[in-house]
């Protein structure tokens, strides 16, 4: 395989023989601009060049980004449908694969009913996909079983945007104001390695003297170049957002004009922070005193301050009340709608922001309506061609699909664009759920943990291979453009979901020769919605380096700065929350004596299906291992790279130690991207958020003894 040159500088080098298609990289949230390059006589996709005038990213891309290309003609592609036969998969014509699933999806409603059968999407994907997903559950299935990998990624942030501000969109300020920032108060975000091309706009704002504090129980790269480490205990985020908020009205940095115009519940917000000094969040933390003092006096005195935060917060059994208490810092701030400040959540996946936003999740429809909603209802069935009283109920979220498959209710599921065998968290009960189900549907490009467990597996296309759009970080609407034809016999995914409509006798809602026809009933179905993307064209998101939604009509500018005049909520002010300590669900016992956190390193993606397919990151991070203080080593007489048994009250697993000052003594990590006896996720704990249902990845009891 061609081998990526790095040329600082050089913009868009033309390589001879070759064509370059200008996208965005097809992992995380940062969508960092790229041009692909494409053989033009084989059409083979041979390398990647950064994306030098893309104001979001401006050329930079990170180790996964450049090789993302070498995915798409990979030798392990799905090329043809397969079929399980006596326990192996065979290879299988398009006919015979969907003869199959027409013949078990009509036996099985017929036998247990339109909700027998489930759909449990992905955010990987476009829009106009991810749009599809949920007509497609709706509308060709007819069951109100569907929801998605977003549920494990950003369901909390979500909720506590929705709680606050009234609307969820995942920065309220466009990523070049950043540069201007005074102070970036960063919490359970481990920017350097998720997010990387962000800390370019970090580092230049260092350079006018911007000042950085990171929340993290591990001293990350990102920590490490913080001003102030506060190294917390996992799950103790509301003590800490309550002890900060609790310091900034005592110290006086609250912006009272703005809080008393702008925001209600600042009395009861008051009276539930008054306990939190910093010596008893200091006692709840972890955190030394002074570290809690010091934060709250450079983020109280920074004019131009942001709040960013991720998984390690939002992924907890409370994440909700952590992203509203977090984001109640920057109300009390008055710093929410101005330039250069505001609150932001780093999204996760490539389309995390816009996948969650038109009906994926179970209760959710186009453009963030909502599926309890009879107004809401009537609208969307309209756009769909539907009678209102044909729209399912709302469904369960994804963990809780699981609860449905081992109590009968649901008895098929088609997983589009995830791998819960991997990324689901209890995995035994995860994989004996798809044992349990009558008959199962995979569509994925790679043979995925998930994909082994299927009946039939349906090759989709990469993202090179088709067209449409996703919705970056910051809001933005962005072009992703089709590099190639589709490898062997893979088809689009929005191709197999009509596939299958057809099949379902409901062909005629899916009627698309093209994805800009799906994008334009996408952008009516959101018309009017809190996600408004009515006034985003094809053409203008390519004249103007993107839109932000909302965009409610086509000479509407978009809104690059949420919330300048009011917020979302009915009566236009941001709601304070009022929260009490709870603790995670789970601390440390007799018998499970440490904390266990799980996350990412920069080499691998997620499951990892795509980057344990690719070599140099393979090379760069062959293995999960088990992080831990010298300290705690010492205690089990631990050597660097010695294997170690874990064990929770849910799994067990073998790692090698990695031994690092940069963790707390109380607590292991262990990163999540392996399947199968890899998986830390055998380990993790389901407890659900109670709004959000996201379960709690980052913490939970766990022993250790020498394997
Ligand atoms: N390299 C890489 N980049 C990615 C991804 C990837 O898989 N690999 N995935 C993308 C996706 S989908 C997502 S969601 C994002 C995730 O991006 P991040 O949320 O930044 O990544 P994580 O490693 O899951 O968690 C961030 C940090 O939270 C810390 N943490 C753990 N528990 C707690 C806690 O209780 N409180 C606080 N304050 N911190 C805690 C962890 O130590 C970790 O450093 O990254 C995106 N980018
Ligand atoms: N312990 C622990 N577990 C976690 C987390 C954690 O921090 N700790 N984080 C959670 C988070 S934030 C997330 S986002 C989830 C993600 O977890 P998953 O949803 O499992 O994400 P992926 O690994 O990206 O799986 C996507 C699958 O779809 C395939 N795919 C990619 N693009 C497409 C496409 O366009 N169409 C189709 N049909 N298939 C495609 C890929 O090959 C892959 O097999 O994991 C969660 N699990
Ligand atoms: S930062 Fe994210 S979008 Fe950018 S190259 Fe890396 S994985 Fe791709
Ligand atoms: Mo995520």
């Amino acid at each position: 395989m061609t081998q990526f040159v790095v040329k600082p500088g050089v913009k868009n080098l033309k390589h001879d023989g070759e064509k370059l298609i200008t996208t965005h990289c097809c992992y995380c949230g940062m969508q960092c601009g790229m041009h692909i390059r494409v053989n033009k006589k084989s059409g083979k996709v041979v390398g990647v060049e950064p994306r030098y005038d893309w104001p979001v990213t401006m050329g930079k891309m990170c180790p996964k980004g450049v090789t993302a290309y070498q995915t798409v003609d990979h030798p392990e592609r799905i090329k043809k449908p397969l079929i399980k036969k006596n326990g192996e998969f065979v290879e299988s014509s398009w006919e015979e694969a969907l003869d199959l699933i027409e013949n078990n999806y009509k036996k099985l409603q017929a036998e247990h009913g339109k909700n027998a059968l489930s759909v449990f999407g992905g955010v990987s994907m476009t829009n106009e996909k991810c749009y599809l997903v949920g007509k497609y559950a709706r509308v060709a299935l007819g069951t109100r079983y569907v929801d998605y990998n977003g549920r494990f990624c950003m369901s909390s942030a979500a909720g506590g945007f929705m709680k606050t501000l009234g609307i969820d969109r995942g920065s309220t300020l466009p990523w070049p104001e950043l540069e201007h920032t005074d102070c970036f108060f960063m919490a359970g975000t481990n920017t350097a390695e998720c997010h990387p091309t962000t800390i370019q706009w970090l580092w230049r704002a260092r350079d006018k003297g911007a000042k950085m504090i990171v929340a993290d129980p591990r001293e990350t790269p990102t920590a490490r170049i913080a001003d102030v480490h506060l190294d917390l205990k996992a799950g103790t985020d509301s003590a800490l957002a309550n002890g900060m908020l609790h310091l900034l009205i005592r110290e006086g940095y609250v912006d009272e004009t703005y809080v008393n115009e702008r925001c209600n519940n600042y009395a009861g917000l008051k009276e539930a922070v008054k306990l939190f000094t910093p010596e008893y969040t200091s006692e709840l933390t972890g955190v030394a005193t002074e570290k809690i003092i010091k934060a709250a006096h450079i983020y109280g005195q920074s004019p131009r301050s942001v709040v960013m935060f991720a998984r390690g917060v939002e992924q907890q059994n409370k994440g909700v009340d952590n992203v509203a208490l977090y984001t109640s810092m920057a109300l009390l701030r008055g710093q929410i709608g101005k330039f250069a400040s505001g609150v932001a959540t780093f999204t996760g996946q490539g389309n995390g922001q816009g996948g969650r936003e038109h009906g994926q999740k179970a209760d959710a429809l186009p453009g963030y309506r909502k599926i309890d909603n009879p107004e809401h209802v009537k609208y969307v069935a309209g756009v769909w061609g539907i009678k209102p009283e044909e729209m399912p109920e709302a469904g369960v979220s994804a963990y809780e699909m699981f609860d449905e498959i081992q109590n009968g209710n649901i008895r098929s599921m088609h997983v589009i664009c995830s791998n819960p065998a991997v990324s689901a968290p209890n995995n035994h009960y995860i994989w004996d759920s798809f044992k349990k189900l009558d008959f199962m549907v995979v569509s994925d490009f790679f043979l995925s943990e998930t994909a082994e467990f299927a009946d039939v597996v349906l090759p989709t296309t990469t993202w090179a291979e088709d067209e449409g759009t996703t919705t970056n970080l910051e809001g933005r609407v962005i072009r992703i453009r089709k590099v190639r034809e589709p490898l062997g016999e893979s088809k689009t995914d929005w191709e197999i979901m009509q596939l299958i409509a057809e099949r379902m006798g409901k062909g005629k809602f899916f009627p698309y020769k093209n994805v800009p026809e799906i994008y334009e009933e996408f952008r009516i179905a959101s018309k009017g919605g809190k996600a408004d993307y009515y006034g985003i064209t094809y053409d203008r998101i390519e004249k103007e380096d993107g839109v932000f939604w909302p965009c409610p009509d086509e000479d509407h500018p978009g809104t690059p700065t949420m919330f300048r005049e009011s917020f979302g909520t009915p009566d236009g002010k941001a709601n304070l929350p009022a929260v009490l300590w709870q603790e995670p669900g789970e601390v440390p016992t007799e018998d499970y004596p440490h904390t266990l956190t799980t996350g990412r390193v920069v080499f691998h993606y997620l499951s990892g299906t795509q980057t344990r397919r690719t070599q140099f990151l393979m090379e760069k991070c062959p293995e999960p291992y088990v992080e831990m203080h010298p300290e705690l080593a010492s205690q089990y007489a631990f050597l660097d790279g010695d294997n170690v048994y874990l064990e929770t009250r849910r799994g067990n697993m073998k790692v090698k130690a990695k031994i690092t000052k940069a963790i707390r003594k109380d607590h292991v990590f262990i990163p999540y991207h392996w399947g199968k006896e890899l998986s830390v996720n055998k380990l993790t704990n389901p407890s659900l958020d109670p709004t959000s249902r996201m379960p709690e990845f980052k913490v939970c009891a766990v022993k250790l003894r020498k394997a």
